[in-house]
């Protein structure tokens, strides 16, 4: 079996967990479960959940036990899209190729369908109704909860005012206004970058990874998430906009300061470049299991959509 396929094969159980995480269409009230059950099977790639997956697997066979963790950020991950595509932030009509909450279900419902992925996050990470899951299993059996409330904790300061929503409000507040590469690097840190550092140290600490390794995996963590957004800018200028689903060349329209506009397409690559290669150094020692996350990295640094 090629890594590919073993991707495949992660990404179809999380989309089996999430349905099964998620309450059916026809629970009352149903407009609210369709709208959250439409954005998190609109056909998002889960980079986060495998970066969780492959994280955990750096320390042991058991990565099984991260799939409510990882489906928990997943669920964030798209509550923040629904809430970043409304016409009071960036005012999007597509999302990964299919029309944006707000434009199917009404902007009032778009929210909501965002807050409950986002409080539902925490109840499935939490609640005695998740315990016979069988997705939860290993992780109420194998998790102590002192890990386990470590890992709701990283969860919620990543989503938080001091994570992502920080780098939305100064993301918002940016726009129109020229900022240097420091505050760009502040900004992106915490809208993209914040979510991705969830992933991996999450994983680690579901692997129960001593604190050293976990230091090094939140160094590569923060190198991914700048690359992350720099492949996010750079494709916002170059990338093909069947490919990605969305319209191409909104930072501009939108007057946004990104790699790109503040050093031009050929620096932003060099950089991207340079973060790869410092990203696959800084997990060199865990070269022994560390080919699933190479990998993916290599995916994530250089992909088209
Ligand atoms: C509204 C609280 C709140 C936060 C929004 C996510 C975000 C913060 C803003 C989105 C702006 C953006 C497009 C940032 C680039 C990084 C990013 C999150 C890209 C989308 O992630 P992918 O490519 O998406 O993993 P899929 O669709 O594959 O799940």
């Amino acid at each position: 079996m090629d890594i590919k396929q073993t991707w495949v094969e992660k990404i179809k159980l999380v989309d089996r967990a999430l349905d099964s995480f998620l309450p059916k269409a026809e629970v009352y009230p149903q407009i609210i479960h369709e709208a959250m059950r439409y954005s998190v099977f609109a056909g998002g790639k889960r980079i986060r959940p495998l970066l969780m997956f492959f994280t955990t697997g750096l320390f042991t066979d058991q990565w099984q036990r991260a799939v409510p963790a990882a489906c928990a950020l997943e669920l964030i991950h798209t509550y923040s899209l629904i809430h970043d595509d409304l016409p009071a932030m960036d005012d999007d009509d597509y999302r990964r190729g299919k029309p944006t909450s707000h434009r199917v279900f009404g902007e009032a419902t778009a929210i909501l369908a965002g807050d409950g992925l986002l409080t539902l996050a925490f109840a499935l990470l939490s609640g005695k109704k998740y315990y016979n899951n069988a997705f939860s299993e290993a992780y109420f059996k194998e998790v102590s909860p002192e890990i386990s409330l470590h890992v709701i904790s990283e969860l919620a300061e990543a989503a938080g005012s001091l994570g992502m929503i920080a780098g939305q409000i100064l993301d918002l507040e940016a726009e129109g206004k020229t900022v240097d590469m420091e505050m760009l690097d502040d900004i992106n840190t915490r809208k993209t970058g914040a979510l991705i550092t969830a992933a991996i140290r999450c994983g680690a600490l579901l692997g129960e990874a001593q604190a050293e390794e976990l230091r090094q995996l939140s160094i590569y963590a923060s190198l991914l998430g700048k690359g992350f957004q720099v492949v996010d800018d750079l494709l916002d200028v170059e990338g093909d906009e069947n490919k990605m689903g969305k319209l191409t060349g909104m930072d501009k329209v939108r007057q946004k300061s990104t790699v790109v506009s503040l050093c031009g397409a050929d620096a932003a690559k060099k950089l991207r470049d340079n973060l790869y290669n410092n990203a696959l150094a800084a997990l060199d020692s865990f070269k022994e299991n560390g080919d699933e996350l190479s990998s993916l990295t290599r995916f994530i640094f250089y992909r088209d959509y």
